[in-house]
């Protein structure tokens, strides 16, 4: 992981519209294995399975209302603490994180993550590669017909962050697919830890990501014990 010299403007993906930082090996193997060991050892009901991917959610459930905070474990709490450490969230100290599992062959529709999140989004990849996908949002009023704009390739062990016009305009999915093709459209290759030659195919594997965000509203809910009247 970074030390005190690392500085996040030398990762800028310049071929994106503000703001995109990619950082490949941002993290060591030994701790991507522990971070997939804890994830895996969690009780069952930590799970939560959807049609096209298991996720969990750490730090409480994000809501209009507000987020009730719960307490990050350690081996968790490290990683928020060096995303806060980049100082990407105005000060402001990432509070919550979101493990998204992907068997190959899955993936998350285009979407924006939207407004329970302060709009800085940080991702570290374990296990195994993806294409995350840009979309230019539709102007049709069906808003059916959106278009390709670019993609990134995110290598395990990476750390991706997305601002501005990467959070609030443009959609981003990953598709629902076993291998992906380093097209033209991924715009980060010169970032990229491997040599990658374009055109090459890569077979996923399952990959398992932490968004690491901020989420502005949030209160501290204190079980009491005993009635003080
Ligand atoms: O797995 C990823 O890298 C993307 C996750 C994502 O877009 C989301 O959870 O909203």
């Amino acid at each position: 992981m970074p030390d005190n010299n690392f500085d996040i403007t030398n990762y800028r993906v310049t071929a994106a519209d503000p703001n995109a930082y990619y950082v490949p090996e941002f993290i060591s193997e030994s701790e991507e294995k522990m971070i997939m060991s804890n994830i895996y050892a969690v009780p069952k009901p930590k799970w939560t399975q959807l049609s096209n991917r298991r996720l969990q959610n750490w730090g409480g459930i994000p809501h209009s209302k507000g987020m009730i905070a719960e307490t990050i474990p350690p081996w968790l709490n490290e990683y928020l603490e060096k995303i806060h450490s980049l100082n990407l969230m105005s000060g402001k100290r990432p509070n919550h994180v979101l493990v998204n599992e992907y068997l190959a062959g899955q993936g998350i529709m285009p979407h924006l993550d939207g407004s329970l999140f302060y709009p800085t989004i940080t991702t570290i990849s374990v296990g195994s590669h993806t294409i995350l996908k840009f979309f230019e949002p539709s102007t049709d009023s069906d808003r059916t017909s959106i278009q390709p704009a670019f993609s990134f390739l995110l290598e395990p062990r990476s750390l991706l962050v997305l601002q501005d016009k990467l959070f609030n305009y443009y959609l981003h999915c990953i598709e629902e697919i076993n291998e992906d093709i380093l097209d033209e459209n991924v715009i980060n290759l010169n970032l990229c830890s491997g040599k990658y030659v374009r055109g090459v195919t890569l077979k996923r594997d399952t990959r398992i990501s932490l968004t690491i965000r901020h989420v502005p509203k949030t209160t501290s809910f204190k079980i009491g014990i005993g009635n003080k009247k």
